[in-house]
């Protein structure tokens, strides 16, 4: 058995609020759908690169050009189907995480399709549903946020991060908690401030947040150890973290006491487990995070965080509070008790609509061997 053919489709969609974080306001969102095909059996993945290389790196550009020209053509000349093959041997190409995962996560879509059964129980899945929080951007008025954050709680987000940056941080807390003194409360910087700002950022221990979120930028991890001396606040890292590597080392420096998982930015499913598992036995709870995905992209994570070491609620929500229309159906939908639905059926569980991708998709590519 190999892969008969891989797809790569570059889609763009509207959001249904544009999302503003510290280093751009978005409308939309420009991503590559992933498909494997295996004897009449297609695994879904996603790959989270964005139109400009403002989170990391990479791009939609730079990830389709290596995954055509390295991971796609490597994956079809060693006959490569299953997604722990896949990871080893395209161990020899440097980088590139979210190009690398998006077609791992369609391995293993592929992999649990071809067994019957559900995504998270073929990598060690324990839970029944996962605890949705919400991200919410950087709005025009403080109204405005607090009005976003009203209607989220109603809907039954169990946890609130807010993004900030210089002159939209402890301030925006302090009228935050005037409204909703007991929510559970954290801060996402992505990165924008530096070593510095330390003093101004102790502040934010007056808002009993759950987590201040990388407050520097990436390659940062001693000032972030730092840091972390100086604050009571928990340091939790994002950008920072590309590896387990990067996790042992941020642990042994003290740069964060606990660790968002994002698939995409660490490489796919097998690196993940590698750090939840490394975590876990540090005693380090860890979360998942989000890159406002479709409801491809989202269904892995739903499945990752179905692991016993994600103790945070994630940063995964509900379908509509990303688009008006997503890719899948049955859309993802929050519970009354906050939590989201592990889908039952083999492999993501859930069906990405055809005709909702074609609508979205701008080009598409075709990979066969030979
Ligand atoms: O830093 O967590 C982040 C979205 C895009 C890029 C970076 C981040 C985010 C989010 C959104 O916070 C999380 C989600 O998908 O709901
Ligand atoms: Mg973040």
């Amino acid at each position: 058995m190999s892969i008969e053919r891989i797809e790569l489709s570059l889609l763009k969609m509207p959001y249904v609020h544009y999302f503003e974080t510290s280093f751009s306001r978005e409308y939309d969102r420009t991503f590559i759908i992933v498909k494997v095909f295996e004897e009449g059996v297609v695994g879904y993945g996603e790959v989270v690169a964005t139109a400009s290389p403002l989170y990391s790196c990479e791009t939609t550009t730079t990830a389709w050009h290596v995954l055509k020209d390295f991971f796609i053509p490597l994956t079809l000349k060693m006959a490569i189907s299953d997604p722990v093959d896949y990871h080893r041997e395209m161990g020899m190409y440097r980088g590139h995480p979210m190009a690398r995962a998006g077609l791992e996560l369609a391995l293993w879509d592929l992999k649990a399709k071809k067994k019957g059964q559900p995504l998270y129980k073929i990598y060690g899945g324990i839970k029944e549903g996962i605890t949705a929080g919400v991200s919410v951007g950087i709005q025009d008025t403080v109204p405005e946020l607090l009005n976003r954050i009203h209607a989220f709680l109603e809907e039954g987000y169990q946890r609130i991060k807010i993004k900030i940056k210089p002159g939209w941080d402890g301030n925006i807390c302090r009228e935050i908690r005037k409204e909703f003194p007991d929510i559970l409360l954290q801060v996402d910087a992505n990165g924008a401030y530096g070593i510095e700002d330390a003093e101004h950022l102790k502040e934010l221990d007056g808002y009993g947040l759950l987590m201040l979120e990388q407050p520097f930028p990436p390659y940062d991890l001693w000032d972030h150890s730092r840091l972390q001396k100086l604050i009571k606040t928990p340091v939790c890292l994002d950008e920072s973290i590309l590896s387990l590597i990067t996790v042992r080392q941020a642990l042994e420096m003290g740069s964060c006491r606990i660790v968002n998982i994002k698939v995409g930015r660490i490489g796919g499913i097998v690196e993940a487990r590698k750090i939840h598992d490394f975590c876990q036995d540090k005693k380090i709870p860890v979360w998942c995070g989000g890159m406002l995905e479709s409801g491809i992209g989202r269904a892995h994570n739903v499945h990752l965080a179905s692991l016993p070491n994600f103790l945070f609620p994630n940063d995964i929500s509900a379908s509509k509070r990303y688009y008006k229309q997503d890719l899948i159906d049955p859309a993802f939908d929050i519970e009354p008790d906050g939590t989201i639905k592990i889908p039952r059926d083999p492999g993501i569980g859930v069906k990405p609509v055809e005709t909702r991708i074609q609508e979205a998709t701008l080009k598409r590519e075709i990979f066969r061997n030979h």
